[in-house]
C-alpha cells in the first residue's frame, strides 16, 4: 500500500538539552568519506528508518513483502535526494523535491502526515547513528538541517506544466495534437506539425509551443495519475519521431563552423531536452554531436576528443545525478584545452546558482537560450584567442 512502485556544514561539539542535539560552532567542511561512508550504510539506515515507520504507524501494514520493498525503495530515493542535495549544497533542490513528494503524496491518497513521519524516523535513526560515533558532526548537522528546511513548507503547490492557453498561441494546435497522441492517431498528428512545417512554421515555433509543452503536460498528468508511465514513454516517442521527420529542416542552414557535443550524464534518462537542444543548434548552423541518454563519461570523453568541440552541453534532470555531472565536469576541465561546457535541466531551473556549483562555465533554460549562451562561449573563446 505504501508510497507508489515505482523514487557541508554546521558542527557540533554536542550539548544534549531536552533530547535536541544543540549546535555550538559553525561552519566545518564535510568529509569525502563521511559521505562514502553513509553511502555505504544507506541499506541498512534505510532498513532502520522503515522499521521505525511500522512500529510508529502499524496501518501502513509494512508486514507485506511487497509494500515493505517498495517502502524501502522510496526511503533510499528520499534519502539519494537529500544527499545529492547536501552533496550540491543546494537546500533548495531538496525543498523542491518535498514539495513534489508532497503533492505526489496526495494524489497517490497517501496519510498526509506520512512525509513527515518518514522524515522524523530519518533524523531518529541519525541521531542514533551520530550518538554512537557513526556519523560525522558536520554530516549529522547537515542532514537535520536539510530535513528541517526541507520540511519546513510543503503544501506549496508544484504544479509543473505551464497554464495551457495563457501564453501559448498555439494552444488549439496543442489540444489537437495531444488529441491525436492520446487516440494513437500518429499519422494525424505528424500530419498536424509536417503540415505546419510545410507552411513555414519555424522550427522554434514548433519546438516551443507544441513538443515542450506537451512534454511539460505528460510530467503533470503522470503526477496526478492522469496518466501511466506507458503512455508518457507512448506521448514522447511519438513526439520524437515526429521531431525526426523535420529533419529536413533542421540540417538545412549551412555549417558556421562551431561545434557543440551534447550529452545526459550516465543514469539520466530524461534526453528530450538535450535532443531538442542539439536539434535546434543544428538548424542555426552549428555541428552537433548528440549522445543521448545515460552516457557513461569515458563514452563523453572519447566523442569529445574525437570532435574537438567549442562548447559540451550537459543535461541532468534527476537531483540524484548531479554529483556526476561535477565529477563530469571536473574530468573535462582537465583535458588540455578545454571545451566550455553549458549545462541545463528541470534542477538547473530550481537553483539558480546550480551551474556554478557543478563547476559548469554556463546554463540555461531552455533550447533558446542555449542556442545564445554557446554563441556567447564561442565568442568568449574567440576574444581570448583560443580559436
Ligand atoms: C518524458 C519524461 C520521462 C521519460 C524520458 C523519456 C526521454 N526520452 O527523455 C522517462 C519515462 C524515461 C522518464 C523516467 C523517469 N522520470 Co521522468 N519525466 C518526463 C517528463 C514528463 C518530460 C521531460 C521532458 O521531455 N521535458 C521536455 C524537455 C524539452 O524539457 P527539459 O528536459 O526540461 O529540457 C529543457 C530545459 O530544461 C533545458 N535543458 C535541459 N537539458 C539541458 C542541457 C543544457 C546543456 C542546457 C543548456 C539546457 C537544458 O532546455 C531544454 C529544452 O528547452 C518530465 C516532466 C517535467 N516537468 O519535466 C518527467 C519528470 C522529470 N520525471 C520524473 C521522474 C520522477 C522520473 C522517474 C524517477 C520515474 C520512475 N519512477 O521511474 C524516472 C527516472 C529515470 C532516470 N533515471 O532519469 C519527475 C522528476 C521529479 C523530481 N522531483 O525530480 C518529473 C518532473 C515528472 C513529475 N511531474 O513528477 N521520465
Amino acid at each position: 500500500m505504501m508510497y507508489s512502485q515505482s523514487f557541508r556544514g554546521l558542527i557540533f561539539s554536542a550539548v544534549i538539552q531536552g533530547g535536541h542535539i544543540v549546535s555550538k560552532e559553525w561552519n566545518k567542511e564535510i568529509s569525502e568519506a563521511g559521505l562514502e561512508r553513509i553511502k555505504e550504510d544507506m541499506p541498512f539506515i534505510v532498513r532502520d528508518i522503515v522499521d521505525k515507520q511500522a512500529a510508529a504507524q502499524p496501518a501502513l501494514l509494512l508486514h507485506d513483502p511487497k509494500d515493505r520493498q517498495s517502502a524501502l525503495a522510496d526511503a533510499g530515493n528520499h534519502l539519494d535526494f537529500l544527499l545529492s542535495s547536501i552533496e550540491m549544497e543546494s537546500r533548495e533542490l531538496f525543498l523542491h523535491y518535498n514539495r513534489w513528494l508532497f503533492s505526489r503524496f496526495d494524489y497517490l491518497n497517501l496519510p498526509a502526515d506520512a512525509l513527515q513521519l518518514f522524515y522524523s524516523c530519518a533524523k531518529k535513526t541519525f541521531e542514533e547513528r551520530y550518538e554512537e560515533g557513526r556519523l560525522e558532526d558536520a554530516l549529522f548537522s547537515k542532514l537535520t538541517d536539510y530535513i528541517d528546511f526541507g520540511t519546513s513548507s510543503l503544501d506549496n503547490d508544484t504544479n509543473t506544466a505551464p497554464p495551457v492557453g495563457e501564453e501559448n498561441p498555439f494552444a488549439e494546435t496543442l489540444s489537437l495534437y495531444r488529441g491525436f497522441v492520446f487516440s494513437g492517431n500518429r499519422r494525424s498528428a505528424a500530419a498536424l506539425v509536417t503540415g505546419l512545417s510545410e507552411k513555414g512554421t519555424e522550427l522554434r515555433i514548433l519546438y516551443k509551443y507544441i513538443f515542450q509543452p506537451f512534454q511539460l503536460e505528460l510530467g503533470d498528468l503522470w503526477h496526478k495519475r492522469q496518466i501511466s508511465v506507458a503512455q508518457e514513454h507512448y506521448a514522447t516517442a511519438v513526439s520524437q519521431l515526429i521531431m525526426s521527420l523535420l529533419y529536413d529542416r533542421v540540417f538545412s542552414t549551412p555549417k558556421n563552423g562551431r561545434i557543440l557535443v551534447g550529452t545526459c550524464v550516465a543514469g539520466e534518462l530524461h534526453e528530450f531536452g538535450i535532443r531538442m537542444i542539439c536539434d535546434y543548434m543544428e538548424s542555426c548552423g552549428w555541428d552537433t554531436r548528440y549522445l543521448g541518454a545515460s552516457m557513461p563519461d569515458s563514452a563523453i570523453l572519447d566523442m569529445v576528443r574525437i570532435a574537438r568541440p567549442h562548447v559540451v552541453a550537459i543535461s541532468c534532470t534527476m537531483t540524484t545525478n548531479l554529483p556526476k555531472a561535477r565529477s563530469l565536469i571536473r574530468l573535462l576541465k582537465s583535458e588540455p584545452e578545454p571545451a566550455s561546457v553549458i549545462v541545463g535541466g528541470f534542477p538547473f531551473n530550481q537553483d539558480g546558482l546550480l551551474w556554478k556549483k557543478v563547476g559548469a562555465d554556463a546554463c540555461s533554460r531552455d533550447f533558446e537560450e542555449a542556442l545564445h549562451v554557446s554563441n556567447a562561449l564561442f565568442d568568449g573563446q574567440k576574444l581570448k584567442g583560443n580559436l
